[in-house]
Protein backbone atom coordinates (compact mmCIF):
# COMPACT_ATOMS: atom_id res chain seq x y z
CA UNK A 1 0.00 0.00 0.00
CA UNK A 2 1.20 3.44 -0.71
CA UNK A 3 1.31 6.46 1.44
CA UNK A 4 -1.65 8.30 0.57
CA UNK A 5 -3.71 4.48 -0.17
CA UNK A 6 -3.04 4.42 3.97
CA UNK A 7 -5.40 7.52 4.20
CA UNK A 8 -7.57 6.26 2.20
CA UNK A 9 -11.70 5.65 2.70
CA UNK A 10 -12.55 4.54 -0.82
CA UNK A 11 -15.06 2.16 -0.49
CA UNK A 12 -15.82 2.38 3.18
CA UNK A 13 -19.43 3.56 4.86
CA UNK A 14 -19.30 5.74 7.96
CA UNK A 15 -21.51 6.51 10.02
CA UNK A 16 -21.41 9.60 11.85
CA UNK A 17 -24.17 10.33 14.39
CA UNK A 18 -25.57 13.50 15.38
CA UNK A 19 -23.48 14.95 12.71
CA UNK A 20 -25.84 17.72 10.94
CA UNK A 21 -23.44 20.39 11.97
CA UNK A 22 -20.89 21.50 14.49
CA UNK A 23 -18.04 18.56 15.27
CA UNK A 24 -19.63 15.71 13.97
CA UNK A 25 -20.55 17.58 10.19
CA UNK A 26 -16.65 18.15 10.00
CA UNK A 27 -15.59 14.81 11.02
CA UNK A 28 -17.74 13.47 8.42
CA UNK A 29 -16.80 15.55 5.88
CA UNK A 30 -13.50 15.28 6.32
CA UNK A 31 -14.47 11.03 5.68
CA UNK A 32 -15.95 11.47 3.22
CA UNK A 33 -13.33 13.78 1.48
CA UNK A 34 -11.09 10.93 2.25
CA UNK A 35 -13.24 8.87 0.03
CA UNK A 36 -15.91 7.51 2.14
CA UNK A 37 -19.98 7.38 1.95
CA UNK A 38 -21.33 9.28 4.49
CA UNK A 39 -24.50 8.50 6.39
CA UNK A 40 -25.83 10.52 9.68
CA UNK A 41 -28.39 10.94 11.88
CA UNK A 42 -30.17 13.96 13.88
CA UNK A 43 -32.99 13.43 16.47
CA UNK A 44 -34.68 16.67 14.71
CA UNK A 45 -35.84 16.33 11.46
CA UNK A 46 -35.49 20.63 10.73
CA UNK A 47 -31.37 20.20 11.43
CA UNK A 48 -31.36 16.72 9.83
CA UNK A 49 -32.48 18.60 6.66
CA UNK A 50 -30.37 21.26 7.14
CA UNK A 51 -27.64 18.97 7.19
CA UNK A 52 -28.45 17.34 4.09
CA UNK A 53 -28.53 20.50 2.28
CA UNK A 54 -25.02 21.37 3.95
CA UNK A 55 -23.81 18.08 2.90
CA UNK A 56 -24.66 18.93 -0.50
CA UNK A 57 -23.46 22.41 -0.84
CA UNK A 58 -19.91 20.76 0.23
CA UNK A 59 -20.32 18.83 -2.94
CA UNK A 60 -20.90 15.84 -0.15
CA UNK A 61 -23.89 12.97 -1.03
CA UNK A 62 -24.72 12.55 2.58
CA UNK A 63 -27.84 10.24 3.38
CA UNK A 64 -28.93 11.30 6.98
CA UNK A 65 -31.44 9.26 9.59
CA UNK A 66 -33.84 10.85 11.99
CA UNK A 67 -32.64 8.34 15.25
CA UNK A 68 -32.58 8.79 19.16
CA UNK A 69 -29.27 7.17 20.09
CA UNK A 70 -30.68 6.18 23.47
CA UNK A 71 -32.96 4.53 21.49
CA UNK A 72 -31.98 0.95 21.25
CA UNK A 73 -34.75 -0.92 19.22
CA UNK A 74 -34.59 2.47 16.46
CA UNK A 75 -31.18 2.29 16.25
CA UNK A 76 -31.01 -1.06 15.62
CA UNK A 77 -33.64 -0.42 13.25
CA UNK A 78 -31.78 2.51 11.29
CA UNK A 79 -28.49 0.31 11.16
CA UNK A 80 -30.05 -2.55 9.46
CA UNK A 81 -31.79 0.17 7.40
CA UNK A 82 -28.27 1.78 6.54
CA UNK A 83 -27.07 -1.64 5.23
CA UNK A 84 -30.35 -2.36 3.22
CA UNK A 85 -29.64 1.24 1.65
CA UNK A 86 -25.91 1.60 0.88
CA UNK A 87 -24.32 -1.64 2.76
CA UNK A 88 -22.95 -2.29 6.14
CA UNK A 89 -21.29 0.09 8.78
CA UNK A 90 -17.50 0.27 8.18
CA UNK A 91 -16.82 3.23 10.42
CA UNK A 92 -19.00 4.22 13.35
CA UNK A 93 -18.07 8.09 15.15
CA UNK A 94 -20.17 8.35 18.40
CA UNK A 95 -20.32 12.00 17.97
CA UNK A 96 -23.87 12.91 19.49
CA UNK A 97 -23.70 14.20 22.76
CA UNK A 98 -24.95 17.42 24.72
CA UNK A 99 -23.33 18.93 28.40
CA UNK A 100 -25.56 20.43 31.26
CA UNK A 101 -23.83 23.07 32.96
CA UNK A 102 -24.82 22.72 36.67
CA UNK A 103 -23.42 22.89 39.95
CA UNK A 104 -23.67 19.23 40.95
CA UNK A 105 -25.28 19.83 44.60
CA UNK A 106 -28.15 21.86 42.47
CA UNK A 107 -28.36 19.04 39.91
CA UNK A 108 -31.10 16.19 39.40
CA UNK A 109 -30.46 12.93 39.55
CA UNK A 110 -32.55 12.88 36.46
CA UNK A 111 -30.60 15.13 34.62
CA UNK A 112 -27.83 13.82 35.34
CA UNK A 113 -28.66 10.53 33.87
CA UNK A 114 -30.12 11.96 30.84
CA UNK A 115 -26.18 13.46 29.86
CA UNK A 116 -24.78 9.57 31.11
CA UNK A 117 -27.51 8.51 28.57
CA UNK A 118 -26.73 10.39 26.05
CA UNK A 119 -22.76 10.32 26.35
CA UNK A 120 -22.17 7.26 27.81
CA UNK A 121 -25.08 4.81 27.12
CA UNK A 122 -25.78 5.87 23.51
CA UNK A 123 -22.02 5.26 21.99
CA UNK A 124 -22.53 1.79 23.57
CA UNK A 125 -25.83 0.91 22.14
CA UNK A 126 -24.58 2.30 18.55
CA UNK A 127 -21.37 0.50 18.85
CA UNK A 128 -23.50 -2.61 19.96
CA UNK A 129 -25.36 -2.75 16.55
CA UNK A 130 -22.51 -2.39 14.75
CA UNK A 131 -20.39 -5.07 15.86
CA UNK A 132 -21.48 -7.88 14.90
CA UNK A 133 -21.46 -7.34 11.43
CA UNK A 134 -17.72 -6.23 11.58
CA UNK A 135 -17.21 -8.94 13.64
CA UNK A 136 -18.58 -11.23 10.57
CA UNK A 137 -16.02 -9.32 8.13
CA UNK A 138 -13.20 -9.27 10.36
CA UNK A 139 -12.97 -5.53 10.30
CA UNK A 140 -14.08 -2.02 11.63
CA UNK A 141 -13.47 1.09 13.23
CA UNK A 142 -15.20 2.84 16.27
CA UNK A 143 -14.10 6.43 16.94
CA UNK A 144 -15.79 7.81 20.42
CA UNK A 145 -15.66 11.43 20.64
CA UNK A 146 -13.99 12.12 24.42
CA UNK A 147 -13.23 15.23 25.95
CA UNK A 148 -10.83 17.27 28.00
CA UNK A 149 -13.40 16.02 30.68
CA UNK A 150 -11.86 12.38 29.96
CA UNK A 151 -9.13 13.51 32.09
CA UNK A 152 -9.93 16.39 34.21
CA UNK A 153 -12.55 17.92 36.20
CA UNK A 154 -14.04 21.60 36.58
CA UNK A 155 -17.39 23.07 38.10
CA UNK A 156 -20.67 22.54 37.16
CA UNK A 157 -19.94 19.43 34.70
CA UNK A 158 -20.04 16.23 36.50
CA UNK A 159 -22.53 14.30 34.42
CA UNK A 160 -20.36 15.22 31.25
CA UNK A 161 -17.17 14.52 32.76
CA UNK A 162 -18.53 11.42 34.35
CA UNK A 163 -19.70 10.39 31.00
CA UNK A 164 -16.87 11.45 28.96
CA UNK A 165 -14.18 9.56 31.43
CA UNK A 166 -16.52 6.73 31.26
CA UNK A 167 -16.40 6.46 27.28
CA UNK A 168 -12.48 6.63 27.77
CA UNK A 169 -13.10 3.57 29.54
CA UNK A 170 -15.81 2.04 27.38
CA UNK A 171 -13.34 2.45 23.97
CA UNK A 172 -10.41 1.09 25.86
CA UNK A 173 -13.06 -2.17 26.62
CA UNK A 174 -14.68 -2.63 23.39
CA UNK A 175 -10.32 -2.42 21.96
CA UNK A 176 -10.05 -5.13 24.32
CA UNK A 177 -12.94 -7.16 23.84
CA UNK A 178 -12.88 -6.85 19.92
CA UNK A 179 -9.55 -6.06 18.41
CA UNK A 180 -8.86 -10.00 18.22
CA UNK A 181 -11.35 -9.37 15.21
CA UNK A 182 -9.40 -6.56 13.48
CA UNK A 183 -11.63 -4.01 15.08
CA UNK A 184 -10.12 -0.82 16.26
CA UNK A 185 -11.63 1.41 18.61
CA UNK A 186 -10.02 4.88 19.51
CA UNK A 187 -11.35 8.14 20.76
CA UNK A 188 -10.63 11.74 20.28
CA UNK A 189 -10.28 13.93 22.82
CA UNK A 190 -10.99 17.61 21.65
CA UNK A 191 -10.31 20.37 23.32
CA UNK A 192 -12.62 23.74 23.74
CA UNK A 193 -13.39 23.89 20.40
CA UNK A 194 -15.80 26.41 18.88
CA UNK A 195 -19.60 25.13 18.13
CA UNK A 196 -22.72 25.38 19.38
CA UNK A 197 -21.84 23.70 22.66
CA UNK A 198 -19.54 26.14 23.50
CA UNK A 199 -21.14 29.56 22.28
CA UNK A 200 -22.46 30.08 25.73
CA UNK A 201 -18.51 30.28 26.69
CA UNK A 202 -17.23 32.36 24.26
CA UNK A 203 -19.59 35.30 24.42
CA UNK A 204 -18.33 38.82 24.53
CA UNK A 205 -16.83 39.30 27.85
CA UNK A 206 -16.99 35.99 29.67
CA UNK A 207 -14.35 35.26 31.76
CA UNK A 208 -13.66 31.05 30.09
CA UNK A 209 -12.61 33.21 27.22
CA UNK A 210 -9.64 34.54 28.30
CA UNK A 211 -8.98 31.49 30.80
CA UNK A 212 -8.82 28.84 28.01
CA UNK A 213 -7.07 30.83 26.01
CA UNK A 214 -4.54 30.80 29.22
CA UNK A 215 -4.67 27.38 29.29
CA UNK A 216 -3.80 26.48 25.77
CA UNK A 217 -0.13 26.38 24.60
CA UNK A 218 -1.78 27.06 20.85
CA UNK A 219 -3.26 30.26 22.61
CA UNK A 220 -6.63 30.05 20.28
CA UNK A 221 -9.72 27.96 20.71
CA UNK A 222 -10.04 24.74 18.18
CA UNK A 223 -11.61 24.77 15.51
CA UNK A 224 -13.61 21.91 13.93
CA UNK A 225 -11.10 21.57 10.71
CA UNK A 226 -8.85 20.58 13.91
CA UNK A 227 -10.54 17.41 14.23
CA UNK A 228 -10.12 16.62 10.39
CA UNK A 229 -6.77 14.96 10.05
CA UNK A 230 -6.63 13.10 13.33
CA UNK A 231 -10.25 11.38 12.33
CA UNK A 232 -8.71 10.29 8.99
CA UNK A 233 -6.06 8.68 10.89
CA UNK A 234 -8.28 6.91 13.21
CA UNK A 235 -10.46 5.60 10.38
CA UNK A 236 -8.06 4.42 7.95
CA UNK A 237 -6.02 1.85 7.47
CA UNK A 238 -3.05 4.12 8.94
CA UNK A 239 -4.32 3.20 12.14
CA UNK A 240 -4.46 -0.14 11.63
CA UNK A 241 -2.50 -1.17 15.07
CA UNK A 242 -3.81 1.68 17.15
CA UNK A 243 -5.91 0.14 19.68
CA UNK A 244 -7.72 1.88 22.78
CA UNK A 245 -6.31 5.30 22.83
CA UNK A 246 -7.59 8.76 23.23
CA UNK A 247 -6.32 11.37 20.84
CA UNK A 248 -6.46 14.72 22.35
CA UNK A 249 -6.75 17.72 19.89
CA UNK A 250 -6.71 20.07 22.20
CA UNK A 251 -3.53 22.98 21.75
CA UNK A 252 -1.42 21.37 24.67
CA UNK A 253 -3.82 21.81 27.22
CA UNK A 254 -3.46 18.75 28.93
CA UNK A 255 0.64 19.29 28.51
CA UNK A 256 0.22 22.53 29.98
CA UNK A 257 0.55 23.72 33.85
CA UNK A 258 -1.11 26.82 32.56
CA UNK A 259 -0.02 30.58 32.20
CA UNK A 260 1.18 32.60 35.40
CA UNK A 261 -1.41 35.29 36.06
P1 LIG B 1 -23.22 20.28 19.28
O1 LIG B 1 -22.83 21.43 18.44
O2 LIG B 1 -24.10 20.54 20.47
O3 LIG B 1 -23.81 19.07 18.43
C1 LIG B 1 -24.21 17.87 19.04
C2 LIG B 1 -25.03 17.06 18.08
O4 LIG B 1 -25.52 15.89 18.75
C3 LIG B 1 -26.24 17.82 17.55
O5 LIG B 1 -26.36 17.58 16.17
C4 LIG B 1 -27.40 17.17 18.31
O6 LIG B 1 -28.61 17.15 17.60
C5 LIG B 1 -26.90 15.73 18.43
N1 LIG B 1 -27.63 14.98 19.46
C6 LIG B 1 -27.81 15.31 20.76
N2 LIG B 1 -28.55 14.38 21.38
C7 LIG B 1 -28.85 13.42 20.44
C8 LIG B 1 -29.59 12.20 20.46
N3 LIG B 1 -30.17 11.77 21.58
N4 LIG B 1 -29.68 11.49 19.32
C9 LIG B 1 -29.10 11.93 18.18
N5 LIG B 1 -28.39 13.07 18.09
C10 LIG B 1 -28.27 13.82 19.21
O7 LIG B 1 -21.90 19.63 19.85
P2 LIG B 1 -20.39 19.67 19.34
O8 LIG B 1 -19.71 20.74 20.07
O9 LIG B 1 -20.31 19.59 17.85
O10 LIG B 1 -19.92 18.31 20.00
C11 LIG B 1 -19.96 17.05 19.33
C12 LIG B 1 -19.33 16.03 20.28
O11 LIG B 1 -18.03 16.49 20.66
C13 LIG B 1 -20.10 15.85 21.59
O12 LIG B 1 -20.02 14.50 21.99
C14 LIG B 1 -19.35 16.75 22.56
O13 LIG B 1 -19.49 16.36 23.89
C15 LIG B 1 -17.93 16.58 22.08
N6 LIG B 1 -16.99 17.63 22.43
C16 LIG B 1 -17.21 18.93 22.08
C17 LIG B 1 -16.24 19.89 22.40
C18 LIG B 1 -16.36 21.34 22.03
O14 LIG B 1 -15.51 22.13 22.48
N7 LIG B 1 -17.34 21.76 21.26
C19 LIG B 1 -15.10 19.51 23.07
C20 LIG B 1 -14.94 18.17 23.42
C21 LIG B 1 -15.88 17.25 23.10
P3 LIG B 1 -29.72 18.36 17.80
O15 LIG B 1 -29.04 19.62 17.47
O16 LIG B 1 -30.82 18.00 16.88
O17 LIG B 1 -30.10 18.31 19.26
C1 LIG C 1 -17.02 22.48 29.59
C2 LIG C 1 -17.06 21.23 28.77
C3 LIG C 1 -17.21 21.35 27.29
C4 LIG C 1 -15.97 21.41 26.45
C5 LIG C 1 -15.25 20.20 26.03
C6 LIG C 1 -13.80 20.16 26.45
O1 LIG C 1 -15.96 22.69 30.17
O2 LIG C 1 -18.03 23.18 29.73
O3 LIG C 1 -15.91 20.53 29.05
O4 LIG C 1 -17.93 22.50 27.02
O5 LIG C 1 -16.33 21.93 25.23
O6 LIG C 1 -15.91 19.01 26.20
O7 LIG C 1 -13.12 19.10 25.87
Amino acid sequence: MNFADIFSLEGKIALVTGASYGIGFSIASALAEAGATIVFNDINEDFLAKGVAAYKDAGIDAKGYICDVTDEPAVQKMVAQIGEDVGPVDILVNNAGIIARTPMHEMEAKDFRKVIDIDLTAPFIMAKAVLPSMMERNSGKIINICSMMSELGRETVSAYAAAKGGLKMLTRNIASEYGAYNIQCNGIGPGYIETPQTAPLREPGHPFNSFILAKTPANRWGTTQDLKGPAVFLASAASDFVNGHVLYVDGGILAYIGKQP
